[in-house]
């Protein structure tokens, strides 16, 4: 099966089949116990969400229906042009994601081709209201505005309005547009760039033959033959900033359904909210500090820090730097986790991809120093003894690597991620649709309620 969503049709009646089974059969299994703890501390450790395509181990990190991120590099097909030397595709993640299989190098061209053409135009109340966005708008929220105005045009939307589509049929609905806002995602991205950086004049072309991540990088300027070459890149480094985009925004989509941005897309999503609203909502999360935005965080670090410190090479002063920023309360951006607990695979992704490029990165002080804080910085975290995970999260390389091309825009880096996290939450709200799950409504508790139960 060519198309993707014939493909998830496929795989629907066993799935329907096997959870309607659980469902029947073992609904009074106990997850596990609820603490008063979780219940104040952020639900952590509280296991009480389904989730489809992807699961987080703690040591293993992120698991795409079970497949790593080393193996999803093995298996997964990438574009045509780098004859098997460059990252795969992220439109070869969201068929593993949507179907749970890998998919074939035809497969993914198909899918490609029909994001690329989904995406040459973007709905032009759209692109009126981005082009009317005051230019110092916070990127974030420029994208919120985009994604939820395409709620006008939402065909799920439509037809629940009209009354025509039963439940067990809504998902065909919600795939269109989750498919729409996926394939509409170059075109605002590049569209909020050129905002901030070029008063809202393009600065590249679409090239509908191309894929998602190169258009995404030739929106925002930086391809040879599509764009304005913001940055009169070689054909070379314009390759390799391509590939960097298909890495980053391959790896990113998805950590399983309780971060912020997940479980925000699938908490709207469960009112029957179209995907627009949906996702525009889990994109005001992923703009929060301790979240997406992070990476900002830690490339602001890592610029101060080189002003700080006479060189990258030196520990000790690296070290009290560090120890200044915990002494004031402050967090060391890009390390801990709320559920992993060995240092991130995609910040080893994201690493051995300047590893590989040494001519590129070696001379740039601040990547150096992001590779060296990863060995300095888990240490001074065991000592300073509160994080409970002192490694490496992805976020503390892949902002500077951006940087290091000459996308300097600090606060525009979400925006990057907000593409690429749009995969993995809209793929579930497919399956939540698919599923027929229901709305979400946890029970709150009250402090005479939390006292009672301690007996206090
Ligand atoms: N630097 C200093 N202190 C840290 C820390 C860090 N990087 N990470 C955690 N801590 C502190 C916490 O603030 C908390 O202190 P408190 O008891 O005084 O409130 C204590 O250690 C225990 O926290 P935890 O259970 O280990 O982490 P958490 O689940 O509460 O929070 C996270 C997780 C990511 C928010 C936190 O580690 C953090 O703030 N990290 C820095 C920001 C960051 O890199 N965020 C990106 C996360 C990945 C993503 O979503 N993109």
């Amino acid at each position: 099966l060519l198309n993707l969503k014939a493909a998830i049709a496929d795989v629907i009646p066993k799935r329907r089949e096997e959870l309607l089974h659980i469902k029947k059969n073992f609904s009074d299994v106990k997850v596990g116990d609820i603490t008063i703890g979780s219940v104040i501390n952020g639900m952590r450790g509280n296991q009480s969400m389904y989730w489809e395509s992807t699961t987080l181990d703690p040591n293993e990190g992120i698991r795409f229906h079970g497949k790593t991120i080393a193996e999803c590099q093995k298996l997964l097909p990438g574009a045509p042009e780098d004859n098997g030397k460059g990252e795969f595709l992220p439109e070869s993640m969201l068929w593993l994601l949507m179907t749970g299989e890998v998919p074939s190098e035809e497969q993914v061209r198909k899918l490609t081709q029909e994001l690329a053409e989904r995406g040459a135009k973007l709905p032009p109340h759209t692109e009126k209201l981005l082009t009317s966005l005051p230019r110092d708008m916070h990127p974030m929220t420029q994208l919120a505005i985009a994604l939820a105005s395409m709620n006008k045009g939402s065909i799920f939307a439509e037809k629940y309005q009209e009354g025509s589509i039963g439940k067990m049929d809504y998902w065909e609905y919600v795939y269109e547009d989750v498919l729409n806002l996926i394939a509409a995602l170059p075109k605002i991205t590049g569209k909020i760039y050129s905002n901030i950086v070029n008063d809202g004049e393009p600065l590249g072309h679409y090239n509908v033959e191309k894929d998602w991540s190169y258009n995404i990088a030739s929106l925002l300027g930086m391809t040879v033959s599509d764009s304005v070459n913001m940055h009169s890149l070689t054909q070379e480094r314009s390759n390799d900033f391509v590939n960097l985009v298909r890495l980053y925004c391959g790896i990113h989509v998805d950590h399983e359904g309780g971060n912020v941005s997940a479980h925000t897309t699938h908490l709207v999503g469960s009112a029957l909210s179209d995907p627009y609203l949906s996702y525009s909502s889990g994109i005001m999360g992923l703009a929060g500090p301790l979240h997406g935005l992070a990476a900002q965080e830690v490339v602001r670090f890592l610029v101060e820090m080189e002003k700080d410190v006479d060189s990258v090479e030196n520990v000790k002063q690296v070290e009290e730097y560090l120890w200044k920023v915990l002494n004031s309360s402050r967090v060391i951006p890009g390390y801990g986790h709320a559920v992993l607990r060995k240092p991130d695979p995609r910040f080893d992704a994201m690493l051995n991809f300047a590893e590989k490029r040494p001519k590129e990165f070696k001379s740039d002080a601040k990547v150096q120093l992001m590779k060296q804080l990863s060995q300095i910085a888990p240490k001074v975290l065991k000592e300073h003894g509160k994080t409970k995970n002192p490694y490496p999260n992805v976020d503390s390389a892949s902002g500077i690597l951006f940087y290091h091309y000459g996308i300097d825009q600090l606060l525009f880096f979400t925006v990057i991620f907000g593409c690429s996290r749009a995969m993995g939450p809209l793929s579930q709200l497919v399956w939540d649709r698919i599923l027929g799950l229901p709305i979400e409504r946890p029970k709150s508790i009250d402090l005479n309620t939390i006292k009672k139960i301690c007996k206090i």
